[in-house]
């Protein structure tokens, strides 16, 4: 019991300071227990949902499943990330201070320092559960905490800056988050040898383009469009030809949603503003990019009538002397181009007049081309000026990074399309990632290094993975072949092959009954999956077309629109460099268009672009952050046990404590344990020459490591606690001392 409650206050760290005024026991009734490992009832999720509970209660948003960080929403500013937290997270042990996500940052940070080994750490939970602004903190405690000099501050401060940059251009307001992320994220943090941060790197993940032409309703746009509008200043806008008012644009009236209480878009605008100057941008390059954006506003207007022939035609001329203007095309080319496709017929190109539904739907798929361009062009020029740049000190083997993954949260919606199917997908193969790194390996790292071990049964998401993924008859490879398929391919025939093909999989539903009947509840055009987060039905309607991703494919009229367009601003650029966006004409190289062969399909180049991400993080040490959002309602102390407890559930929460509790906080191969602790045993010092696992165990009995502390396996040793790991720690850094003391006495004993 005394030694429980030691534990219990000896983890409280400085939240114990305030708690030690009363007894320990009162105290952990009303804060919990900031590690559940310290649960007593360990197995009882009752127990670990109460616990989450009196943490919120208390603003004790953080809790640890060892070193898995749980992080609850809190949805309100809490004053827990000044400068002074994050000094007392700095250096300091994991055990010592309350959990905290700059305890997290910094066990990193010193793991990657200590060790060189590089790191990454994973941030996961559904959409509105905190991944964003979990990153954005980590990021935050580098740039203060990380030796700084003039050089490295402009680095820290284009780091911090492509945050307001990046969330402009790719999040929006959702039913689920205000600012959702509608892109992933993964930023890899260069280090030097000091540990300064001295470059960054951005990978982005697929952007919802569709969002440009479309919101459901209740939603928004991106939010860069309503910060130009609200923010933009009155010459400005009157150069791009835009009106202060969100509501004259077709783009940003779909979901009838223009202001957000949460957000600010005139503020937003002056901070993006000045971000992107800090980042690098030059006054051209942000008077192109805002032309472009406010192009696509325009685009949006453009309307077509019908002729007697059926052949559209433009009716709103305004829009097309704006676009001409601000992207350099002539008017009348651009005319041509948004109601005719070009088509080869004997070898002669000829344009072929569009109908007015053809047209339009020519037009939102260039709006999108154009965004989604740009989007790319945007991180691929805040990579240049993240990029390390000192010829002095070249990169070099001793540089390390660390990597931070934030990427869109699982998320429902009443009715989910193409987007939300790539998004779960994502957070599947994560989850994935999560399971084979904590849950898999851990136990089979036990079982192959001889420790007695009882296996923890966990709920593998493997089987969902492979039922989207799998080579020639997931779900993902079906859609390609209907894409792929000339003739009556459509968006029922797809879902009709997945019914032949997949519809006997445990995790795939649609209407059909296998008696032949039909379930009621469910739509024909759905087919549902069951996630590892829960139940989602997808209405096939419009996944042939996003995945084909129009512009670039033979199959649509709208490729020849595209092409026109842009060929006449490459054209026009190659004569004048006056007139036509040059962000454009980088964005679609005239290689590309020309190229005959068939691209990717957009959810084979996702599946492809994530398999290399987990590869990539496969390679780095992980830390976890499982974010957890207490309700739906964005409010702010409101715990929904119900919707909590699902989270824990399919977040493999309680199976994570399962196998931690069992398990052993720290393990080391035998060489690199003796290399680093050797110089606090007589016999091992300064070489121990028998075996290693000889070596070790000299060591260890010599540090006084009790039997109950730790096991030796095959190659590693496993040790228990991390608290006995820290006294090690501890030990070595008092003979590290002594030594400089010592040789700084001898040091003046010759001087
Ligand atoms: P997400 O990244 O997980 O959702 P965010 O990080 O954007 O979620 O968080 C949603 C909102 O919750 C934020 O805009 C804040 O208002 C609030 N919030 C989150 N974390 C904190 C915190 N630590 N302190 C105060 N408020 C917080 V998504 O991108 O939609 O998957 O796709
Ligand atoms: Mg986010």
């Amino acid at each position: 019991m005394w030694t429980m409650l030691r534990a219990c206050v000896c983890a409280l760290g400085s939240e114990g300071v305030r708690v030690m005024m009363e007894s320990a026991l009162t105290a952990r009734d009303r804060v919990g227990v900031q590690d559940f490992v310290l649960l007593e009832n360990h197995t009882s999720e009752a127990a670990f949902i109460e616990n989450l509970r009196k943490r919120f209660k208390e603003n004790l948003i953080y809790t640890y499943i060892g070193s898995v960080l749980v992080s609850v929403n809190p949805y309100k500013e809490l004053e827990i990330y000044t400068k002074q937290h994050m000094e007392r997270y700095r250096g300091v042990n994991f055990y010592e201070v309350s959990p905290h996500i700059y305890a997290v940052s910094d066990n990193a940070y010193r793991s990657m320092r200590t060790e060189r080994r590089d790191q990454c750490i994973l941030i996961s939970g559904e959409s509105g559960a905190g991944k964003t602004e979990a990153s954005k903190k980590i990021l935050q405690y580098y740039a203060v905490t990380c030796p700084a000099s003039e050089q490295v501050q402009t680095v820290k401060d284009r780091l911090l800056q492509s945050n307001p940059v990046l969330e402009a251009f790719g999040n929006a307001k959702t039913l689920r988050n205000d600012n959702s992320s509608r892109f992933g994220k993964y930023m890899d943090i260069q280090f030097d040898f000091r540990g300064a941060p001295v470059g960054g790197h951005i990978l982005n993940y697929l952007l919802e383009k569709s969002r440009v032409v479309h919101q459901n309703h209740g939603e928004r746009n991106f939010h860069i469009f309503y910060q130009l509008i609200e923010g933009g200043e009155e010459d400005l806008l009157r150069r791009l030809g835009l009106e202060r008012n969100t509501q004259q644009y077709q783009y940003l009236v779909k979901g009838n949603c223009p202001k957000v209480s949460s957000i600010n878009d005139r503020n937003d605008w002056k901070a993006v503003r000045k971000a992107l100057s800090v980042i690098g941008f030059n006054d051209d390059e942000v008077e192109e990019l805002l032309n472009i954006i406010a192009s696509v506003l325009h685009l949006g207007n453009v309307q077509f009538g019908a002729e007697e022939s059926g052949n559209a035609y433009i009716t709103t001329d305004t829009q097309i002397k704006y676009l001409a203007r601000l992207l350099g095309v002539e008017g009348s080319i651009l005319k041509e181009a948004l109601t005719h496709k070009k088509i080869i017929a004997k070898g002669e190109e000829l344009m072929s007049p569009l109908n007015s539904e053809q047209a339009a739907s020519a037009r939102d798929a260039l709006s999108k081309a154009v965004y989604g361009r740009t989007f790319t062009w945007l991180v691929n020029k805040i990579n240049l000026s993240l990029a390390y740049k000192d010829d002095l000190y070249p990169l070099s083997k001793n540089a390390s990074v660390i990597g931070l993954l934030d990427i869109y949260g699982f998320e429902v919606f009443q009715q989910n399309s193409f987007e939300q199917f790539c998004i779960n997908y994502c957070n599947e193969k994560l989850q994935q990632l999560f399971i084979e790194l904590t849950l898999k390996s851990e136990q089979e790292e036990y079982e192959s290094e001889g420790i007695t071990w009882e296996p923890v049964q966990f709920f593998n998401n493997k089987i969902i993975c492979d039922l989207v993924e799998e080579k020639f008859k997931g779900i993902i490879s079906i859609l390609d072949e209907e894409c792929l398929r000339p003739g009556d391919a459509s968006d029922l025939t797809f879902l009709e092959k997945l019914e032949n093909t997949v519809g006997g999989h445990a995790h795939f539903v649609t209407h059909k009954l296998a008696d032949g009947k039909t379930r009621k509840v469910m739509g024909r055009e759905e087919f549902r999956l069951l996630h590892y987060a829960g139940e989602v039905n997808y209405n096939v309607n419009g996944f042939l077309d996003k995945n084909n991703d129009l512009l670039f494919r033979n199959l649509k009229e709208v490729r020849a629109l595209g092409l026109t367009v842009l060929f006449c601003c490459v054209n026009a650029h190659h004569t004048s460099s006056l007139c036509c966006s040059s962000i454009l004409t980088q964005c679609f190289d005239r290689e590309e268009l020309t190229d005959k062969k068939r691209p990717e399909t957009t959810a084979t180049q996702f599946k492809n672009s994530l398999a290399k991400l987990m590869e990539i993080l496969m390679s780095k040490e992980p830390s976890y952050i499982r974010c957890i959002k207490p309700n739906d309602a964005k409010q702010a102390g409101r715990f929904d046990e119900v919707l909590i407890r699902h989270q824990v559930k399919y977040l493999g929460l309680m199976e994570n404590l399962r196998v931690r509790r069992a398990g052993f906080a720290y393990r080391r191969r035998y060489e690199v344990f003796l290399q680093r602790y050797k110089s606090l045993c007589p016999d091992t010092w300064p070489n121990w020459k028998g075996r290693l696992a000889d070596g070790v165990s000299t060591l260890v009995k010599h540090l006084g490591y009790k039997p109950e502390e730790y096991k030796l396996g095959r190659s590693k040793i496993f040790i228990r606690f991390p608290k006995t790991l820290f006294a090690t720690e501890d030990a070595l850094e008092v003979r590290k001392h002594s030594l400089a003391t010592k040789l700084q006495a001898c040091w003046r004993g010759y001087s």
